[in-house]
């Protein structure tokens, strides 16, 4: 068994070699434990600092694609590599390395496909009231739409299986983690989510430059995600919100024309009219992304199937480099070489 852990990264020299270190060399369960960062077009030293720290593969994205679509080509270069399990984790040394055989337990135990780390974020002191009232609304949204109970939606310590990682397919730019969830809701995949510990802040978010920008973006992004799996219930909502006011209007003008005093409320007749049409165009835009919603479900399942096909043609990854130049010569097993290179 092999377990692949993954470190999107943008520009980490700084706090990438901490974050490194805190990982654990072996993992019970598992025979090989590999690292792989990607570097999505980071302008500092994170490749070379990765190297010189033992990292055995590296994904190097050539310009910033954002941490999705980094997230997508690592999942797809670990299934290369032959990971049978893929951990997910940040550089900026925000969770515990030590939590990874927490993380990947239920998976071994044969319970669940892809597991979430729970950061109780509640008790993280440094989020700010906002931010935690946005981070349960937003998982409550992502729940709903996932139908799962995971806690944390927005959590980046997270394992997958190799079933989980096959059929994952990010189609969001800026966002992964609630897109994963809401898809493996929908798909094959079993959810669970364990509690995980995490380290003191170690420097500002770069995703949120600031709150604003976190409230922005997070909104746009759930409601975007929640629009896209549950067209009927978003559309027809709305067009039901537009009819019953439509109707109201059209009723005014109706006690009206009983009173006698229709040709002087033609205004209500109208606007009547054009809220009703509003109503039908909302109702037939959920009919529309019903069907979208169906054909990516489609598309989706072809995805994997591709998939499955590149792994057994042996396909190398893209974008792929190795990393530390004697991980070439690593024993299949062996993982104790890797700490002779700490520098
Ligand atoms: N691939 C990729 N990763 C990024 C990008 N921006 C941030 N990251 C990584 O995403 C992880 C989380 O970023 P961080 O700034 O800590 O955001 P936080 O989750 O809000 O704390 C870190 O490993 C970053 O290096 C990006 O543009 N592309
Ligand atoms: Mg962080």
């Amino acid at each position: 068994m092999k377990l692949i852990i993954q470190i999107p990264c943008k520009d980490e020299e700084e706090h990438l070699p901490a974050t490194l270190a805190d990982l654990p060399r072996t993992v019970p369960g598992f025979d090989t434990v590999e690292t792989l960062v990607i570097d999505d077009g980071s302008t500092d030293r994170t490749i070379e600092v990765a190297r010189a720290n033992g990292v055995n593969h590296i994904v190097k994205l050539t310009n910033n694609k954002g941490l999705a679509a980094g997230f997508q080509a690592g999942l797809d270069a670990a299934l290369k590599l032959g990971a049978d399990v893929v951990v997910n984790t940040d550089a900026d040394n925000q969770y515990q390395g030590a939590d990874i055989p927490r993380l990947v337990a239920p998976i071994l135990a044969g319970n669940a496909d892809m597991v979430i780390g729970d950061r109780q974020v509640e008790t993280i002191e440094h989020f700010s009231p906002l931010k935690k009232s946005l981070q349960k609304l937003g998982s409550w949204v992502v729940r709903q739409a996932s139908e799962t109970t995971v806690p944390d939606t927005t959590s980046g310590f997270r394992a997958y299986n190799r079933e989980a990682a096959l059929q994952m397919q990010v189609v969001s730019k800026f966002t992964y983690t609630l897109e994963t969830i809401i898809q493996a809701g929908k798909l094959l995949v079993a959810v669970d989510h364990v509690p995980i510990r995490t380290n003191p802040k170690t420097r500002e978010s770069r995703l949120f430059p600031s709150m604003g920008a976190y409230v922005r973006r997070n909104s746009i992004s759930i409601f975007r995600i929640y629009a896209q799996y549950e067209p009927l219930k978003v559309f027809w909502s709305a067009g039901a919100v537009m009819g019953v006011i439509s109707l109201a209007v059209w009723l005014r003008f109706l006690v009206s024309w009983i009173d006698g005093q229709g040709a002087g409320h033609v205004q209500s007749l109208i606007l009547g009219a054009v809220l009703f049409m509003a109503a039908m165009l909302l109702f037939a835009l959920g009919v529309i992304g019903d069907l979208l919603a169906a054909q990516r479900t489609l598309s989706q399942r072809t995805f994997e199937r591709v998939r499955r096909i590149e792994l057994a043609l042996g396909i190398p990854p893209s974008h792929y480099e190795p990393g530390a130049p004697q991980s070439k010569d690593r024993e299949p097993g062996g993982t104790d070489d890797r700490e002779a290179l700490e520098v």
